[in-house]
């Protein structure tokens, strides 16, 4: 079960065609354009029975009734941690430099002013991706933030997106939903960008209908790279990969190390904690898509997890300040022994909705940076437009647009 992969092959293994859902798609979004609500409550069907699509304000409320207190206590600590961290990522509002004398350029960041959140609510269910699609917007100061989940909705995620303070919340699930917002229903007013993990269905109805809505990046089953030497504890490797393992049969964890020896010793850890683990059917067909790589040397260790880019990147070695430094391609980067990558899917503080599937070489995870757009701020007075006057109407003649080296003409004559 526990075997050796060759690097390539595991990342052609992680590649899942959308193109199967693409009949089931287009058919979805054609019936959300011309039925609106009616098409998500009739699709609804499946699952419950819906009069309306929108969350009510005394359902948000009564969810609470049904939580266990100490998991609203653990939702709101994660929160606040949350929060604090993409705090720190707050883009300056507006900000200036003098670039030469008369000319003052800037630029202003502006939140998007409404997004939609799609929440997933079947096997996934996560309170914790609530949290982390809903704060990045909020720190933003995206202004209306509405949220899509499968009905019938799980209390815990109501209540996770009301302690996130989302300021709509809906009953809708799988493609449906990703159209209702990004076309818009009776009840759900479109939105500027969509964010959030999903299935197939829901990853191609947002790449589908990106004319209509921006999105984050396509987001499939979870997954971990592990860099090891043999300062690593194959107890603490075994765990992390089984902790990425009971995710979704479609998992897959990948060991990187400069040990050879380390593979057994981690084999033989898994094998006894997969004997014990609840969620062991799960673990087992996900480790059919794991398994091993021995290399030469660390060097060789940061170029196979570059080729792979993994979703999350766990550095378990000597000295992995090193390694930070110089890998370029992982979702999240955790540091050490002790930086769990369960830290970072509930409280530490870091989002967890990261690109998987090798996407992390250009996409980047969720932060407050993709609920933001930004635009230049041009200042040119007098002497700034003599500076550089000649340069624009030489290149503008060039170009063969009189008129725009007119522009400046006109000006300098004045
Ligand atoms: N590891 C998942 C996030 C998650 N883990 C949610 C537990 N709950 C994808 O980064
Ligand atoms: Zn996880």
């Amino acid at each position: 079960m526990w075997k050796a992969v060759g690097i390539d092959a595991w990342l052609a293994a992680r590649k899942t065609s959308l193109e199967d859902a693409r009949g089931t798609v287009t058919g979805i979004i054609g019936r959300v354009k011309n039925e609106g609500d009616a098409a998500l409550i009739d699709l609804a069907k499946k699952y419950c029975t819906l009069e309306h699509v929108a969350v009510t304000d005394e359902e948000r409320e009564s969810a609470y009734d049904e939580v266990d207190a100490q998991v609203v206590e653990a939702l709101i600590e994660a929160h606040a941690r949350i929060e604090r961290f993409h705090e720190r990522q707050r883009p300056r509002d507006l900000w200036f430099e003098e670039m030469e004398p008369g000319v003052v350029l800037g630029m202003k960041s502006t939140g998007l002013n409404r997004v939609g959140l799609y929440v997933p609510g079947g096997r996934a269910a996560y309170p914790s991706s609530a949290l982390m699609c809903a704060v990045p917007a909020k720190v933003a100061g995206v202004k209306e933030i509405c949220a899509c989940s499968p009905p019938p909705i799980k209390p815990l995620t109501l209540v996770a997106l009301d302690i996130a303070g989302v300021t709509e919340i809906y009953q809708a699930g799988g493609a449906q939903a990703v159209a209702a917002m990004a076309l818009g229903t009776e009840s759900i007013r479109p939105v500027q960008k969509i964010v959030g993990p999903g299935n197939i269905y829901v990853t191609l109805a947002k790449m589908m209908l990106r004319e209509h809505a921006e999105i984050d990046f396509p987001a499939g089953p979870s997954e971990i790279g592990i860099i090891a030497d043999s300062t690593a504890h194959p107890k603490v490797v075994a765990a992390d990969v089984l902790a990425q393992a009971e995710h979704d049969p479609n998992a897959a964890c990948i060991l990187i190390t400069t040990d050879p020896t380390l593979p057994a010793k981690v084999g033989k850890e898994i094998e006894k904690m997969v004997a014990e683990a609840p969620r062991k059917e799960i673990i087992v067909e996900a480790l059919k898509n794991s398994g091993y790589t021995v290399v030469k040397d660390i060097d060789e260790a940061i170029a196979a997890s570059d080729v792979v880019a993994p979703e999350h990147l766990s550095i378990q070695v000597a000295d992995p300040l090193m390694v930070v430094t110089k890998v370029q391609n992982a979702g999240a980067i955790f540091v050490g022994r002790y930086s769990a990558v369960a830290c970072g899917d509930y409280a530490v503080g870091t989002n967890h909705c990261l690109p998987t599937a090798g996407y992390s070489k250009m996409y980047s995870g969720l932060d407050v940076a993709h609920f933001c757009k930004t635009a230049s701020v041009e200042i040119i007075d007098r002497d700034g437009l003599e500076a550089i006057g000649d340069i624009v109407e030489t290149i503008a003649e060039a170009e063969g647009l009189y008129a725009h080296s007119q522009s400046v003409k006109v000006r300098r004559a004045l």
